[in-house]
């Protein structure tokens, strides 16, 4: 019952990280509806700190809440709303990135986004209004700090704060209100779904429980629920604790594909059950995230938009493949500095329709966006005639679509694509060159060396 993010079949939803409303309202009518994006997850909306002391309005702050007012950075409730309301006229969901397990850091006060006061020391949120007896305290807490710091105890894990940020109560009934009244007040607005900061620090039982308070969507079904919960194989907690609330971040997948653009001959144990990874009905797959890309959330060997070439190989592979539900990264440019916020500027677009103004853009790199295509069409196939040379990577989804991919390029070769014959368009490269797939199924594949040394082709795809 948590399957489906009401997309009408679409299987591809995007992260634009700490965009301004405005601009995804815009994004949503101009690109992403005609590209077959699902849905869009926008960072949080609800009223946050205003970090200015030691760091300039790092990115972190909106994970620092002050309370449920719909005034962040990205913008105010009416700009919130009119971009709800004109993605989803155009077809696209809005998923919001949900921040309840926490409220803002130690040794912080003053005002937040939207004018509401607030003191973190004194546990005291008046904008929601929260107050000492809302969070945890010591005494459910067993660490000697009050930090989490034992991620091999679940109690430390969910009744700590994490990193000093003041940790809700979530087994409270007033909590329980006051944050399924937050995502209530969304879906009313026209939201579809959450995703849910921090699951891995609320107990299981406690998100259920604000999942029961919530209310359908105005269209029928269930909100659609993505829960971040990190597992590396690396603590108490695993993601088999929510897979029954909705989906789960598969962080191992970030490494794992790593580790098969790097070597070709890891790709078909991308999806490695023995380690653990959680079924593919149950996983928000990606290759990098807003942490991962910058070192925290425990970082890691991973691709980001840093190495564009290896970039679109990950990507691309991941919409060919047939795991999970997957979710693309959309960037702005950091440099060294991690801290820093997002460009105080528009997304602006190019004539190539690349964005400028300092935002990457990933989901518009056409071996990515153009592969949103490609998993709609090939939905609910399976993967057939995998070929796999250590530099070569080639298969076919059931007989609706084909992919082949060459590490070092300057690949002439001819393969299985179960497709019928005829001749398709390379959609990787916007119908530059024609695959003719013959009577028997074979085709001959030309990959240049070029930096997306990609191809694909689909059954119903532009001709
Ligand atoms: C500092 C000190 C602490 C001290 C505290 C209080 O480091 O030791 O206790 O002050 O005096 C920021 C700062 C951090 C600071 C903290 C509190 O970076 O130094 O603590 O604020 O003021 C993001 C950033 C965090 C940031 C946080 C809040 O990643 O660095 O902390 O926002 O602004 C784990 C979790 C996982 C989490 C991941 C990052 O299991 O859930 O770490 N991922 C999600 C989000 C992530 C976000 C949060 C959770 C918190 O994806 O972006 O953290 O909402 O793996
Ligand atoms: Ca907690």
């Amino acid at each position: 019952e948590f399957t489906d993010p009401h997309c009408n079949g679409k299987q591809v939803i995007v992260h634009l990280f700490e965009w301004r409303w405005p601009d995804i309202a815009l994004e949503c009518e101009r690109y992403l509806s005609k590209k077959g994006y699902c849905a869009v997850q926008v960072s949080p909306p609800n009223e946050h700190v205003v970090v200015t002391k030691d760091y300039p309005r790092p990115w972190w702050e909106v994970y620092q809440p002050v309370s449920y007012k719909l005034t962040s950075r990205c913008g105010n409730e009416d700009q919130f709303k009119d971009m709800v309301s004109r993605c989803k006229k155009v077809g696209v969901r809005v998923i919001v990135d949900g921040v309840i397990n926490h409220m803002a850091g130690l040794g912080r006060s003053g005002t937040g986004t939207a004018g509401s006061s607030f003191n973190s020391d004194n546990l005291d949120f008046p904008g929601v209004p929260y107050r000492r007896e809302h969070f945890n305290d010591r005494s459910t807490c067993p660490s000697g700090d009050g930090n989490v710091n034992n991620y091999g105890d679940p109690n430390n894990v969910r009744n700590c704060y994490l990193v000093g940020l003041t940790d809700l109560n979530q087994g409270v009934e007033y909590v329980r209100d006051k944050i399924s009244g937050y995502f209530n007040n969304l879906i009313d607005i026209g939201v579809s779904g959450f995703r849910i900061d921090a699951a891995k620090h609320m107990w299981p039982a406690d998100i259920s429980a604000i999942q029961k308070r919530v209310k359908d969507l105005p269209e029928g079904g269930k909100a659609f629920w993505a829960h971040e919960v990190i597992d590396q194989n690396d603590g108490a907690i695993k993601v088999g604790e929510y897979t029954s609330l909705g989906y789960v971040t598969e962080m191992r997948y970030c490494q794992k594909i790593a580790q098969g653009v790097h070597n070709f001959g890891e790709l078909g144990n991308v999806v490695d059950y023995g380690w653990g990874m959680t079924p593919s009905a149950n996983a928000l797959v990606f290759v990098d995230n807003h942490d991962n890309q910058r070192g925290h959330g425990g970082g890691g060997n991973l691709i980001t938009h840093k190495t564009p070439r290896d970039y679109k190989m990950a990507q691309a592979f991941t919409l060919a493949y047939n795991y999970g539900f997957v979710r693309v990264m959309s960037s702005y440019f950091f440099g060294d500095d991690s801290d820093a916020g997002p460009p105080d500027k528009d997304v602006s677009i190019n004539g190539d329709g690349s964005c400028g103004n300092g935002w990457v853009c990933e989901h518009r790199w056409a071996p990515i966006a153009n592969m949103v295509a490609f998993r709609n069409a090939v939905a609910g196939t399976g993967i057939e005639h995998w070929f796999d040379s250590g530099d070569v990577v080639a298969f076919a989804r059931g007989n609706k679509g084909f992919f082949a991919m060459a590490k070092q390029g300057n690949l002439d070769q001819t393969f299985r694509t179960g497709l019928p014959a005829g001749e398709y368009c390379d959609i990787i490269h916007d119908c530059q060159q024609k695959v003719t797939v013959d009577g028997s199924g074979n085709a001959h594949v030309h990959i240049s060396n070029n930096e997306e040394p990609i191809v694909a082709i689909i059954v119903g795809g532009p001709t």
